[in-house]
């Protein structure tokens, strides 16, 4: 079988799992197989980008990381992936800023990683770029004379054509996804978008066997979901709420009903619709002040994007706004803590919330989703809330539904969760578990290596073989 290799922005710090949130290396690292290799960034800046990737070996895995320098990580990691192309991929044009000096440092970081991975690879490699950040990987490596297949898979949303044309260098990126052999994207809405946008902003032809064209480059886009490690995450719930520290939760409810929220601090996630949600919960449904508490778990991310300060004070506000205006003296009605907690304590807490709260704007998939359903106790399962906007919904229509923008569709949710009845809180959570059970991350991954390994050799590497 041909090694896999896989790049990201970020590579998980070898042996230490567990506490870092984010979705894409908590999927990923569920799926790993020994002779894999993980190519990415270390996570340190230095003075000089170096031109090598320091190895490191970790139960059969390479991972090969690169540092970065300070501008290199200001311009591309700070400034265009996640102050220019996060926001866009969101549909947040408010919130999007563009500076061609961050897309030159994006195109410099591509083309850094790119000169550092290929003298690694290896004739059969089948590699699979992942996210937003690395669009132009792919380009960059065929630049290098790189003729191995190349995946890529966008772990956010895609958006309207009309939207994505937003961005000045549109084109260029469309362009570098035509690199790739083969584009994954979560959901078949994301699809269609990035399809749309290739016949509107590239005027893509369509080929036979799914492939799209553009001038002598062909790709094919695919929607392949993500998913979680659903067996082990189901063990790891049940163990955890025999825990110390889900057994200090539970005696600091006394009795109360658990809702329970697990998010980045970022925008994306709808957090402050959702403490809106709640207040409106609290105001609307006075019967139930005294027997909920909301314990929102809100893991500060991106903290030196100035958009992400903002968020945290604007929650920080709401979160004191709430607390001031319903807690008694014997109860505060919203826990709101923005450090992570261990992933094994996350999975308890799950498992004893009578409702998940996930309700982002906009989402790629999203994995607390999953993780919460996987958690739960079918003999008593709790209530998924979740937001149409979440590539999840696509799939997970018997969670109760919501648009996140219009807070009385949360409120309602939150109060038709605590009330329902035990049957129809089992029914819909077997149909949400089997899907949770069924798309997975080892199914996830198995199927995009598949269809990689299936793509037909590139015209354009033959052409050149040939010509050679
Ligand atoms: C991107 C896309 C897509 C959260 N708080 C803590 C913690 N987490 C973990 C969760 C989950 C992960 O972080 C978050 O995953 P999501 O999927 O919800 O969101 P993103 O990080 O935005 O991920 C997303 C994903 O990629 C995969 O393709 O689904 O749409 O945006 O695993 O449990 N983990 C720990 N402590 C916390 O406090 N340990």
């Amino acid at each position: 079988m041909a090694r896999i290799v896989i790049v990201s922005n970020r590579v998980p710090t070898p042996g230490r799992r567990g506490v870092q949130p984010g979705g894409l290396a908590a999927a990923l690292g569920d799926s790993l197989r020994p002779g894999t290799l993980w190519f990415g960034w270390s996570g340190r800046v230095v003075a000089e980008t170096p031109t090598r990737a320091e190895l490191v070996e970790h139960r059969g895995v390479a991972y090969a990381m690169i540092d970065l320098s300070e501008s290199h990580y200001r311009g591309f990691y700070a400034g265009f992936a996640n102050g220019t192309l996060w926001p866009l991929l969101h549909a947040r044009l408010g919130l999007m800023e563009f500076e061609r000096a961050d897309l030159e440092g994006y195109v410099a970081v591509n083309r850094a990683f790119a000169a550092a991975l290929a003298p690694l690879l290896r004739p059969d490699d089948l590699v699979w770029v992942h996210d937003y950040h690395l669009i132009p990987l792919g380009a960059e490596l065929r630049a290098l004379g790189v003729q191995n297949r190349l995946g890529f898979f966008l772990h956010v949303p895609f958006v309207p054509a009309s939207i994505f044309g937003v961005l000045p260098c549109a084109d260029l990126l469309l362009r570098a996804l035509m690199a790739y052999d083969l584009v994954g994207v979560q959901s078949e809405q994301h699809r269609r978008d990035l399809r749309n946008a290739m016949d509107e902003i590239l005027g893509a032809r369509a080929a036979a066997g799914g492939r799209i064209y553009v001038g002598e480059q062909s790709t094919r886009i695919i929607a392949n979901p993500i998913g979680i490690d659903a067996a082990g995450f189901t063990a790891l719930a049940e163990r955890a709420a025999g825990r110390r520290e889900a057994k200090r939760l539970a005696e600091s409810l006394v009795g109360r009903a658990l809702i329970i929220g697990a998010d980045r601090l970022d925008y994306s996630k709808g957090l402050p619709n959702r403490f809106e949600g709640f207040a409106r919960f609290l105001h609307r449904y006075p019967e139930f002040r005294q027997k909920v508490s909301y314990l929102q778990v809100a893991a500060l991310s991106r903290a030196d994007v100035k958009q992400y300060q903002a968020l945290r004070r604007e929650l920080d506000r709401l979160a004191g706004d709430i607390n001031g205006r319903f807690a008694e003296f014997d109860w505060v009605p919203l826990r709101y803590m923005t450090s992570a907690l261990p992933r094994a304590t996350l999975a308890g807490f799950y498992r004893m919330a009578r409702v998940g709260l996930v309700t982002p704007l906009r989402d790629g998939m999203n994995l607390v989703a999953k993780e919460y359903v996987a958690a739960q106790d079918p003999r008593d399962p709790g209530v998924l809330i979740l937001s149409k906007f979440a590539g999840a919904a696509e799939r997970m229509a018997d969670a109760l539904i919501v648009n996140p923008y219009d807070a009385d569709s949360i409120t309602d949710a939150i109060a038709r969760a605590l009330t329902m009845p035990l049957a129809e809180r089992q029914r819909r959570f077997e149909t949400l578990a089997h899907e949770v059970r069924t798309v997975t991350a080892q199914s996830f991954y198995a199927a995009f290596c598949a269809a990689l390994a299936g793509t037909p050799v590139r015209r354009l590497a033959l052409a050149e073989k040939g010509a050679a």
